[in-house]
């Protein structure tokens, strides 16, 4: 079947996770994506974190899925000589290196447009224009300067990283959004553009609640959150330990048989006060008005989450879930890796995929999450390093002479 993305060539200048699930996303959706990688030691994740010896890692086997790998020094010059050649084969380029680096290899954007005025130019980097510009950003530096760590955890502990990597893949994943939209203004003028998305915006463009909060605060305390009503608001937005976010009251409740994720996160919204209460016994709460509305309620939401825990933890996280959502209650147990790696419903929407790879056996991966009904993304295994070279070389118009040339010269 046809994909979304067919016919759409990507030069992949990509490493560690930022790029890499950017354009991975980009192959699944069925871009011919070429990643490029310095000859020899390719992408460093490719031997960071490796679970088997002088394989390639599952670091780098999740991120680089669908795609072809060709090795090519682009500081010889040889191999600058392919670059061009590339970038005049290509409708997009993506990188991720630190902010100069494509210039210092002398790929200016002034002299990518002249040479391929169509090409898309995408780039991650830490931050925008202004002070930090040239600083070199991991995952945890964005996800601290971008707003989340300061209103991650509790008030009485320090800032905190979340697992989830909205600096890395939350950042990919804005970038993907900028490559589809210049890809579609270019069907309609034929010219390329930069994409740039820096990892502190794309981390404040997530946490854009707690911006929201921050102004509230200016109006009065956050009643929702569990400082309210008797700690104190400082003249930031604290940390709301496990708080919704929105505008329904929801928390983290103990279930049976009391293991590390025996837990279930309920949401309390004002149709679901009456059910939750016959569910739990207290029918008397329903309408006794120190409890029946929302507001009532909002000064003691600790006893109200107090009393259905009380319930919640004579019950598995499962039995509490099976319960409450035939009542239309919003809830969901706190579910671990190993119980995500075995989903069967997520296997069977091939959202958690088993990969075959020829050095390592069979791995565990995350297929595309988004889903479109005539753009099957079919999951293929990470390519070796270098796996391509002679491939995608020869299409691009090079004779085997000129790549054995270029190979002695340490080039590919
Ligand atoms: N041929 C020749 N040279 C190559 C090459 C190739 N195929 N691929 C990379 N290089 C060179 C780069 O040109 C650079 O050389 P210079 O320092 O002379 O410019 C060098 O390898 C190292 O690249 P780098 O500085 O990007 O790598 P690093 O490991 O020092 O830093 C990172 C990594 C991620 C901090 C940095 O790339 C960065 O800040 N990127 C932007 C933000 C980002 O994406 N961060 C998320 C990373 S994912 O967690």
């Amino acid at each position: 079947m046809r994909k979304a993305l067919d016919g759409v060539r990507v030069l992949d200048m990509t490493h560690v996770q930022s790029g890499p699930t950017c354009t991975q996303i980009l192959a699944w959706f069925g871009a011919d994506v070429i990643k490029v990688e310095f000859p020899g030691r390719g992408d460093i994740t490719r031997s960071q974190l490796r679970d088997i010896p002088d394989v390639d890692s599952l670091y780098f086997t999740m991120l680089n899925s669908n795609k072809r790998s060709i090795t090519l020094n682009t500081k010889s010059e040889k191999g600058q000589e392919i670059f061009w050649k590339l970038v005049e084969h290509c409708d997009v380029l993506v990188e991720n290196f630190a902010p100069g680096a494509l210039d210092r290899m002398g790929f200016t954007w002034e002299k990518i447009k002249q040479v391929n005025p169509g090409l898309i130019y995408a780039s991650v980097k830490g931050f925008g224009p202004g002070p930090f510009v040239d600083c070199k950003v991991y995952e945890n530096v964005a996800q601290c300067m971008g707003g989340s760590a300061s209103t991650t955890g509790f008030e009485d502990d320090v800032p905190t990283v979340t697992g989830a990597q909205i600096g890395d893949s939350g950042t990919g994943l804005h970038l993907v959004a900028g490559i589809l939209a210049a890809l579609i203004q270019r069907s309609h003028t034929g010219e390329g553009q930069r994409v740039e998305c820096a990892m502190q915006d794309a981390v404040l463009n997530l946490c854009r609640i707690k911006l929201r909060d921050q102004q509230r605060l200016t109006r009065g305390p956050l009643a929702e959150y569990p400082q309210y009503p008797s700690g104190e608001f400082g003249d930031f937005v604290p940390r709301s330990g496990n708080a919704s976010g929105g505008g329904q009251p929801g928390w983290v409740l103990k279930c049976a048989p009391g293991g590390q994720n025996d837990f279930i996160y309920v949401i309390i919204q004002p149709p679901g006060w009456a059910p939750l209460m016959e569910v739990i016994g207290r029918e008397d709460l329903i309408t006794d008005p120190d409890w029946a509305t929302p507001e009532v309620r909002l000064p003691k939401l600790d006893q109200c989450f107090a009393l259905i825990e009380e319930w919640t933890q004579t019950k598995t996280k499962f039995e509490v879930m099976d319960v409450l959502s035939k009542l239309g209650i919003p809830c969901g147990p706190i579910m671990s890796m190993k119980e995500l790696g075995e989903n069967k419903a997520l296997r069977d929407t091939e959202t958690v995929v088993e990969v075959e790879h020829p050095e390592r056996g069979t791995y565990l991966t995350v297929g595309n999450p988004i889903k479109l009904s005539k753009s099957p993304s079919d999951v293929s295994r990470a390519p070796l390093l270098g796996e391509h070279t002679n491939q995608v070389l020869t299409e691009i118009g090079f004779t085997e002479e000129d790549i054995e040339n270029a190979r002695s010269d340490g080039a590919i």
